[in-house]
């Protein structure tokens, strides 16, 4: 067995160099560039960023450090963690290890608590959990040894000590502020013997007789994981961590950008439009009743959640992994019979509609229904379980790039006049 530490003391030397050698040969090679029409919209394909921890081809979806999404579907988050960070699958051993190394972590500090209750009560979920999580920051062993003058070549390993610190904390964090928003009781204290998605399910306080609500959480945590290096929250952790703002910092920063309508906030308004479509056509509707429905929602100007995608092309594995796991679990259920429905007639609409380039549904277009099923109803709290698992990923790509030692990010901005010059020239 080589544990985590263990197995990126080993790997981190060899990669730094790699990549040194590599860019000091190719340096100035071209691998993109910039047309007028990307520099004003999101910078759309410009490949101006670096991640290997996930790639994410348009015609297949998520790939995590070389496997597909579908095949690590029946892996804990702690496994699919360890692989994001190092490269390498872990074996059972430092899966148990790192396991346990997270409980040790698990408790999350009083004072925590003490600053979400000082918050209104109808503070969003997501506010909170950055905040959470920002409150900590105290607890920095990064920040620490920086201001002790730590070596550059060591900046790696108290980053890996923040990220373990603030995972391991996740699960409690987020199920109490579900508990303490949704007055759903006391909070219950994290379990040693659980694995960290179980235990998560279980401190949620959900009824969970078949023990298929916490194998919904292992899959959840799973699928949201990583997504390359350019979506919002992913690129948000690491630009505010490439000025070496610790991971309390980056990470609370990232899950901002998450909470947007356009990413992680899709899951909850989602949701909200299956509920809609069910409350007004007392049911599911019919395919004519839905595709007039699709079609309201467009002509008044808004999009609809859970459908297209900045980079991909096809429907999203990751909707796939939770169909299949909906059709196993709840195939009579309304609300997964109207997401299926909207699968068959959105993708239509979306294409006669023309505006949006991919007509299929995203990560967000299954979760809610199956939350829902299982009684967690509150969905204004479906993206922190979005955060919880896109902490992994985030925490991942913050490790290997102060590994990797990589600079501060600073890319030119230019105005739009120097734009018109540079077209006319
Ligand atoms: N419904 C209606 N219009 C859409 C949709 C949609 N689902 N998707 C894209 N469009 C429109 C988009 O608003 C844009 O319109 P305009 O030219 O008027 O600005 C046009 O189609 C072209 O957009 P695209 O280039 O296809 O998409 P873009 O890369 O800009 O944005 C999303 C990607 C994901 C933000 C966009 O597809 C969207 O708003 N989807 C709905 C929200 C959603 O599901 N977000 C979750 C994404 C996944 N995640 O979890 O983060
Ligand atoms: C994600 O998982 O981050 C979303 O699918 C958005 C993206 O990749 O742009």
């Amino acid at each position: 067995m080589a544990t985590l530490k263990q197995t990126l003391t080993k790997r981190i030397p060899v990669l730094r160099d790699e990549i040194k050698n590599f860019v000091k040969a190719n340096a100035t090679k071209v691998i993109s560039e910039v047309t007028v029409a990307q520099a004003y919209g999101g910078m759309r394909g410009v490949k101006a960023l670096v991640c290997d921890t996930s790639v994410v081809p348009p015609d297949q979806g998520l790939i995590i450090r070389g496997k597909p999404i579908g095949t690590l579907k029946g892996q804990l988050p702690e496994a699919v963690f360890f692989l994001l960070v190092t490269g390498e699958s872990p074996d059972d051993a430092a899966i148990e290890d790192l396991k346990k190394d997270l409980k040790s972590r698990a408790q999350v500090p009083a004072y925590v608590w003490k600053t979400l209750e000082a918050m209104p009560k109808d503070s969003h979920p997501m506010a909170m959990f950055s905040l959470g999580i920002l409150a900590m920051e105290r607890e920095s062993v990064f920040r620490k040894k920086y201001d002790e003058g730590m070596q550059k070549t060591d900046f790696w390993d108290s980053t890996v000590e923040d990220c373990l610190n603030i995972i391991a904390k996740l699960p409690a964090l987020a199920a109490g502020i579900y508990r303490m928003r949704f007055n759903k009781g006391v909070r219950i204290e994290p379990d040693a013997k659980l694995d960290w998605a179980g235990d998560y399910a279980r401190m949620l306080g959900i009824d969970d007789p078949s023990g298929e609500f916490a194998n919904l959480m292992r899959l959840y945590m799973v699928l949201h994981t990583d997504h390359e290096g350019g979506n919002v929250s992913a690129h948000t952790c690491h630009c505010v961590g490439s000025a070496l703002s610790d991971a309390y910092y980056a990470v609370s920063a990232g899950l901002n950008g998450l909470a947007g309508p356009l990413h992680g906030l899709a899951n909850q308004m989602c949701l909200r439009w299956v509920i809609m479509v069910k409350d007004k056509f007392g049911g599911v509707p019919s395919d004519e009743q839905l595709r007039q429905f699709a079609w309201d929602t467009l002509n008044s100007g808004q999009v609809i959640p859970g459908y297209g995608h900045a980079v991909l092309r096809v429907t999203d594995p990751r909707y796939a992994a939770f169909h299949e796991f909906g059709a196993r679990v709840c195939a009579d259920d309304e609300l997964f019979q109207i997401v299926d429905k909207v699968f068959n007639i959105v993708p239509g609409v979306l294409k006669e509609h023309g505006k949006a380039k991919d007509p299929w549904p995203n990560v967000d277009a299954a979760s809610g229904c199956l939350l829902y099923h299982f009684g967690l109803t509150e969905f204004e709290y479906y993206t922190v379980l979005f955060g919880v698992s896109r902490a992994l990923g985030m925490c991942s790509q913050l490790i290997v790039s102060r590994a990797l030692g990589e600079a501060i990010e600073r890319p030119k901005s230019v105005t739009t006049e120097w734009v018109k010059q540079a077209v006319k020239g």
